[in-house]
């Protein structure tokens, strides 16, 4: 039933809107098994002729989980993420981020994350994004 559904509003807003939003080249940073926060990465591109907004997430690792950005070393939560018609947008470490806060179990690489997205325009698109170690020494990320 729930299936029916989702199609019919996939369908009406393929008519309607023609969203194009893709996700590429998710993944959650690795995290010592005592953190209790981390952090989701990935380009989303908008395909699309109009702008569109990552309003919302949720995932399957983490209680809660919050659109970030890091500004000169220091997080702060946004309300959401534009994604410019015909453009993209990339989250990485000591930008804008997803934050995963009160992880259920410590993450491991290998593992994965299922992360739902939430656009204003497009609707909810699902992510699997694996787990992997943190590039690069300077990320930002004042935990
Ligand atoms: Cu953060």
């Amino acid at each position: 039933m729930r299936k029916l559904i989702l199609s019919g509003v996939l369908l009406s807003g393929l008519v309607f809107a023609q969203p194009k939003i893709e996700v590429k080249d998710a993944w959650v940073r690795e995290v010592p098994p005592t953190s209790k926060m981390s952090a989701a990465y990935m380009i989303i591109e908008n395909k699309g002729k109009e702008a569109d907004k990552l309003v919302d997430a949720s995932n399957n690792a983490s209680e809660i989980t919050e659109l970030h950005e890091t500004v000169e070393g220091k997080m702060r939560r946004v309300k959401a993420i534009e994604v410019p018609a015909g453009g993209k947008v990339e989250l990485k470490p000591g930008g804008l981020h997803i934050m995963l806060i009160n992880l259920k179990k410590p993450l491991k690489e290998g593992d994965k994350v299922e992360l739902t997205l939430k656009f204003e325009k497009a609707g909810e698109i699902k992510v699997q994004a694996p787990v992997k170690k943190g590039m690069g020494g300077k990320h930002g990320h004042g935990h």
